[in-house]
């Protein structure tokens, strides 16, 4: 019986010796240690031993559990830790790979930079809906029914009275309704209308701002806007403000700056003008007050808006507004 019990220990330890993996020491284990495995089974053979041998042979068997059991443990060890803390094709020694980093997309960084030169003069900067009234975004702007803006050609209707936002003055609107002047606010976001070539796509990105309080004459609005001019285009930059129309202004102007790729001599950019028109303003309609209950007799003041695409072509010298919606990464990665 001692022969057998040694035998079996040989057996067991030369088979651990040739175990490569978890799988096959998973076996080795069933096959020797488990329930129903070879010790055990030895083990339980020893009762039909005479009493005399049983001690003897009960004390090998039980040394030679524990030492497999100790040699399984390291094996099981040894390659826990081959496999989980350094598999084979894994080199430590490579230096890291950089993660790529995100950025803002160029509009955002433009849409940002405005908002910010306007922050600094005292503007609050006030968001809203997309999907807009029809009252807010043509009634109370005194856009009248049969003007061409309304036109299902030009505007996406939700339905009858629902629309996706044309500009982001619905938003100035509310916040005249809600609060007496003094205000002053940007309103930036996305605004919708039918239309797409290289220089119109039916989404994109406006800034308006207001400015409401006693004695706001056309001066304070050529000042704000060229000291915006000077901080966004460069203290150089030449402007000229061009009388124009809009039914929510009167006087309305159109603000142009002297052309950044040729400086004034006129290019393609320019239509050899010399100058870019870069936005529309004006001293804010009466008509308008009167919808959101201001005293046109006590307060005045001035608007302003301006598209951040067109702006940012400008800027970067873009020739298809297309370009911002590609999701292009060799475009992206250069702002
Ligand atoms: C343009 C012209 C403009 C306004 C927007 C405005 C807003 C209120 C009242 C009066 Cl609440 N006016 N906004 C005024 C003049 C021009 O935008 O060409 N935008 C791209």
């Amino acid at each position: 019986m001692l022969e057998k019990l040694i035998e079996l220990e040989k057996c067991a330890l030369q088979e651990l010796e040739s175990v490569e993996n978890l799988d096959s020491l998973e076996k080795f284990r069933v096959t020797y240690l488990g329930k129903k495995g070879m010790v055990l089974s030895a083990m339980k053979a020893l009762r039909e031993l005479p009493a005399q041998e049983r001690p003897k042979a009960g004390q090998l068997a039980n040394q030679i559990k524990d030492q497999l059991l100790k040699r399984f443990e390291e094996k099981r060890e040894s390659l826990g830790s081959k496999n989980s803390r350094a598999p084979a094709f894994l080199d430590v020694t490579l230096s890291g790979r950089e993660p790529a980093r995100g950025r803002f997309h160029p509009i955002t960084q433009v849409l940002e930079e405005i908002c910010h030169i306007f922050e600094r003069m005292g503007f609050r900067i006030v968001k809203g809906p997309n999907v807009e009234l029809d009252y807010y975004n043509f009634e109370a702007l005194n856009i009248p029914k049969d003007h061409p803006a309304r036109d299902m050609q030009d505007t996406f209707y939700i339905s009858d009275n629902v629309v996706l936002r044309t500009q982001t003055s619905p938003m100035q609107v509310r916040v005249m309704e809600n609060q007496p002047p003094p205000v002053s606010i940007i309103s930036p976001g996305k605004v919708y209308r039918r239309d797409s070539d290289v220089s119109h796509t039916p989404m994109f990105h406006q800034v308006e701002g207001l400015l409401v309080d006693k004695g706001i004459t056309l001066g304070d609005l050529k000042g704000t806007l060229t000291a915006f001019v000077h901080q966004m285009f460069g203290r150089d930059t030449g402007l000229r403000f061009r009388p124009s129309f809009f039914p929510f202004t009167e006087p309305s102007a159109e603000v142009d700056i002297q052309c950044v790729i040729c400086l004034g001599k006129g290019c393609r950019t320019c239509s050899n003008t010399g100058w870019l028109e870069i936005l529309g303003s004006g001293m804010v309609d009466p008509e308008v007050y009167r919808f959101v209950g201001y005293d046109s007799e006590i307060y005045s003041g001035f608007a302003f808006g301006l598209g951040i695409e067109r702006i940012a072509m400008l800027k970067y010298g873009i020739d298809d507004i297309q370009h911002f919606f590609k999701n292009d990464m060799r475009f992206l990665r250069q702002f």
